[in-house]
């Protein structure tokens, strides 16, 4: 079966899977150089079982609110794919979540994971579960309700969760304590845990970080530097307010934060201490309004997004699909000739034709913002020797980790013709690395996995 036609039949399958099935033809459209250079791919149906899960547990989620009363979740994890190392990806607690989204970011994970070049598959799970609003107690006892349930499925050496949107390193405690009193092993079964527990210096900053690292390699391979570069940073979460740190602290404006309420603009660029501010008041769940009467600068856009203005640089870090074609074009027209996705699958299919189109530079999620599932696997392995190492050994560690991505994705555009002037596809390479190291392990097995 050709790519087309399975995708024609996953199309029929899971038509109201929208994510899930933009996720597979990004990866389909760019992968046929490869699948015509490796007959053994078809073969072998390497595509049509990497578009399948091998499996997905579905569970439900008893907990009680403050006011006594029963409350009801869903919850998931989508075990993806195995074939280079056990099931590794996040777990995302927000009320969008459903079995389409799940799908798409597992998917996405395999092919993320494979470039980081460490041992690691691809996974990922969650509930639609609201944080907002909730007591520090609710979330406390929800995410102990979780792992009552996701324990019977994960193992340090089978499956190992870690954060996502809405989980952080309070929820990944919550459920590490849960699931050490459930098994009494201690072991590092989740990622992300804290520093004096189990957890990697670095882990924290990896993914922001890793996104700029990224970035650095891609303006070095276009003789250009970031230093006085103007960005546009769209979230306030972990990935956007760690990549603006990273910017920040390599000489670049960054003009934008933005939340689920509106965008924080300051034409004069947040410094330091700006940021370290906006860290704490969304780690204290207040508005990024109030950076306007305390700082006597910069201006709130109530329901906006920060793509409105002149830039250089743009990092979508917040969700999928928060950039459409609309936007995409307001980007180019202000100037952005980079785009760094910080977030999972950011733009619309349509908003990346039209960035490729107009050749701007363009790192997709799965290559970007590989830097914080890397660091989960040095985790991984931290644990397993028990033996940490100090931040600038990670640091360091994930700078290479980048430039390898940049490199052998760059390397790939290059040797399947998609280079052209100078201009690297990045999306056609990092699919066709990650795709090849996954489905050459998957060759190997024969028809297992
Ligand atoms: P956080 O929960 O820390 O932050 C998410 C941010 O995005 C918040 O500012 C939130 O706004 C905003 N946001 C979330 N959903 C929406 C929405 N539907 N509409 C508008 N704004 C929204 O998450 P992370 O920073 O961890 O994750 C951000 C992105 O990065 C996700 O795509 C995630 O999959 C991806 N990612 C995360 C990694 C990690 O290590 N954490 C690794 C690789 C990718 P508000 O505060 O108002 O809710
Ligand atoms: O999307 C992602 O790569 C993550 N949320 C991090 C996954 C991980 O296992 O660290």
């Amino acid at each position: 079966m050709s790519i087309s036609q399975a995708i024609e039949k996953l199309e029929a399958h899971y038509s109201h899977q929208y994510e899930f099935i933009q996720a597979v033809k990004e990866v389909a459209l760019t992968i046929q150089p490869l699948y015509d250079a490796h007959p053994e791919y078809e073969e072998f149906k390497v595509f049509e079982r990497l578009v399948e899960p091998d499996r997905i547990f579905n569970f439900r989620i008893n907990w009680e609110n403050d006011k006594g009363e029963v409350q009801v979740n869903r919850g998931w994890r989508v075990q993806f794919c195995n074939a280079l190392g056990p099931y590794k990806g996040g777990l995302r607690f927000h009320p969008t979540v459903n079995q389409s989204v799940l799908k798409f970011l597992g998917f996405e994970q395999i092919f993320k994971n494979a470039l980081t070049g460490l041992p690691i598959g691809g996974g990922k799970g969650g509930s639609d579960f609201d944080p907002k609003g909730k007591s520090d107690s609710e979330v406390r006892r929800f995410c102990y309700a979780f792992m009552r349930e996701l324990y019977h499925y994960i193992n340090k050496d089978m499956d190992v969760p870690a954060g996502d949107i809405g989980v952080g390193g309070r929820e990944v405690s919550y459920m590490f304590a849960m699931y050490k009193n459930l098994t009494r092993e201690s072991t590092g079964v989740i990622t992300g845990k804290g520093v004096g527990f189990g957890g990697s210096l670095m882990r924290t900053e990896a993914t922001g970080y890793g996104a700029v690292y990224f970035l650095e390699n891609m303006l070095k391979a276009q003789d250009e530097a970031i230093e006085g570069k103007t960005v546009l940073v769209s979230g306030a979460g972990n990935v956007s307010l760690h990549a603006a740190e990273k910017c920040i602290a390599l000489g670049a404006k960054v003009i934008t934060v933005s939340d689920s309420q509106g965008t924080l603009h300051d034409k004069n660029g947040f410094d330091k201490p700006k940021l370290d501010w906006l860290k704490t008041q969304k780690a204290a769940n207040k508005p990024l309004a109030d950076y306007v009467t305390k700082f006597g600068s910069g201006k709130w856009l109530a329901g906006q997004k920060p793509w409105q203005f002149k830039a250089d640089i743009a990092i979508p870090s917040a969700t999928q699909n928060e950039v459409n074609e609309e936007e995409a074009k307001q980007l180019v027209d202000n100037g952005v000739k980079y785009i760094v996705e910080g977030a999972n699958m950011p733009l619309t299919a349509d908003a990346v034709d039209y960035v490729r189109d107009y050749r701007v530079h363009y790192a997709p999620g799965k290559a970007a913002n590989a830097g914080g599932v890397a660091v989960s696997a040095l985790e991984m392995s931290q644990n397993s020797v028990r033996q940490y190492k100090t931040f600038e050994q990670v640091d360091e560690r994930l700078k290479v980790i980048m430039k390898d991505i940049h490199d052998s994705a760059a390397g790939a555009s290059e040797q399947y013709g998609q280079t052209d002037n100078g201009y690297i596809d990045y999306m056609a390479g990092a699919n066709m690395v990650g795709f090849k190291r996954v489905a050459d392990a998957l060759v190997a097995f024969g028809i297992l996995n």
